[in-house]
């Protein structure tokens, strides 16, 4: 089918067929899965969402960075039909397939640094971080792994343990796995002393932090994302991630990125440690990886990697070939369509219009990101930079009423964020942002 790429909106959002559902859902769907936008999506391709009352939605979050490629790609349609009318499902670990092979080379090739390197394939983020976990304890024999303040790893138990907020993640579900620890985030905007004081301290001051508390010898890995995603898309200063990574190796630990975020071309390179020239030890991946069909990874050393004793990684369903035969035509897709240039381009039209609404709004604090990752935290005035979490929610409530599907994020919840789609034409972007303005008045009650 195709759709096409224009907001269309024919009842209010939600309108009364997704209302209809909603009533379905509350009465069938434990009241612990919340929904974002109640308009139920029958169909998507692209910058579009149709939902079940014939609204077309611009779609600015991708179902949280997945379909950068597109929903209604041509390309993963066609391999996701091609492969389940052959094969849905052996368990890789009983009898294996080609698909698996094809997408740890395609990783091992893609990924940061041209060592040699392995692949193992998994469902999800969680449990792509999860076994980077395992696999980093096994090869160092050491205990301690260490994340970051706002970080989000999950939300399975172990990763709960290394993801930095309360609610809604982590409240009364512990107690959680033992041997985490979480230390500051090098975040520019809320660095004690400021930006400059970040860039100069930062670094010395973590570290530092690691070998009070923990020390270098127990530590197995440092696990970081490159930009953190749902913690409100924060961006260590320059060179932080390279220093940091060159400090693990010099004490034998694994520097881990956690690029189920910010990977596959959503940063504007394969991978955001690709800009900071940064290597990791392991890298996990998942999201963009398969145009929203579930798969994850994690790439590494093949030393550290090969260093498992056989049956140690696995799962039923990790690396499943229909997943895996996405994955593949994603990638084609994002190599032919030069998707990462596109992620470049999307962050020039997105920060130039969001820099014209901080003109006029004092409560936009910082504008940040990279490519197709891009945020605004919103605060009550930008001497104190109190965060203004309810004038977040309000914005975000905005736009979903005129037909805009947008995600907030952040700690403290006052973080708006942008995630569109690789494949978005131009003029839902701009338009989207039209709507992002107008919701923004009227939110402030500055509209005319
Ligand atoms: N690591 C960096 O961003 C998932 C979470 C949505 P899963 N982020 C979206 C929610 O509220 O549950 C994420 C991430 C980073 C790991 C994960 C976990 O990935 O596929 O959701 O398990």
């Amino acid at each position: 089918m195709t759709i096409e790429q224009a907001r269309r909106l024919v009842t209010e959002i939600p309108g009364p067929r997704s209302k209809e559902l909603q009533e379905r859902k509350l009465n069938a769907v434990s009241a612990g899965v919340s929904t974002g936008l109640p308009a139920y999506i029958v169909a998507g391709q692209d910058g579009i969402l149709l939902d079940a009352d014939g609204n077309q939605l611009i779609d600015f979050g991708s179902g949280i960075a997945v379909t950068s490629v597109g929903n209604g790609n041509g390309r993963v349609i066609a391999a996701v039909q091609e492969q389940i009318e052959k094969l849905t499902h052996t368990c890789f670990m009983v009898n294996p397939y080609e698909p698996y092979v094809a997408v740890c080379e395609k990783l091992n090739e893609l990924t940061p640094g041209d060592h040699p390197k392995r692949s193992a394939l998994f469902n999800s983020g969680a449990e792509a971080v999860e076994n980077a976990v395992k696999i980093a304890r096994h090869y160092t024999g050491r205990d301690a792994i260490v994340a970051f303040d706002h970080a989000y790893h999950g939300r399975t138990n172990l990763t709960l343990a290394m993801t930095a907020k309360n609610m809604p993640y982590k409240n009364k579900f512990g107690p959680f796995a033992s041997e985490l620890y979480r230390v500051p985030m090098a975040y520019p905007y809320r660095w004690p002393g400021g930006e400059k004081a970040c860039e100069s301290d930062a670094f010395d001051y973590i570290t530092d932090q690691i070998h009070a508390q923990i020390g270098e010898d127990n530590t197995a890995a440092v696990i970081i994302e490159p930009i953190q995603g749902e913690g409100g898309f924060i961006v260590p200063p320059p060179g932080f991630l390279k220093e940091l990574a060159a400090w693990c190796k010099e004490h034998d630990i694994l520097f881990i990125a956690d690029e189920v975020q910010s990977g596959f071309c959503r940063t504007g390179s394969w991978f955001a440690c690709d800009d900071e020239g940064v290597v990791p030890d392991l890298i996990t991946t998942a999201k963009g990886i398969a145009g929203g069909m579930p798969l994850a990874a994690v790439t590494g050393r093949a030393d550290i990697m090969d260093s498992i004793h056989p049956g140690g990684l696995g799962g039923t369903y990790g690396g499943n070939p229909v997943a895996c035969a996405a994955a593949l035509a994603s990638i084609e897709t994002m190599e032919a369509e030069g998707l990462a240039a596109r992620a470049t381009a999307i962050c020039e039209r997105l920060t130039a219009r969001l820099n014209a609404l901080a003109e006029i709004h004092p409560e936009v604090g910082e504008i940040r990101g990279r490519g197709a990752m891009i945020a605004m935290e919103l605060v009550e005035d930008r001497e104190t930079k109190k965060p203004a979490a309810a004038l977040t929610a309000a914005i975000n409530k905005a736009c979903h009423a005129r037909g805009l599907v947008t995600l907030t994020c952040g700690t403290l919840g006052n973080v708006f964020r942008f995630l569109p789609p690789l494949t978005i034409s131009d003029e839902l972007l701009e338009e989207g942002l039209d709507i992002l303005a107008d919701a923004f008045a009227e939110a402030t009650g500055t509209k005319g």
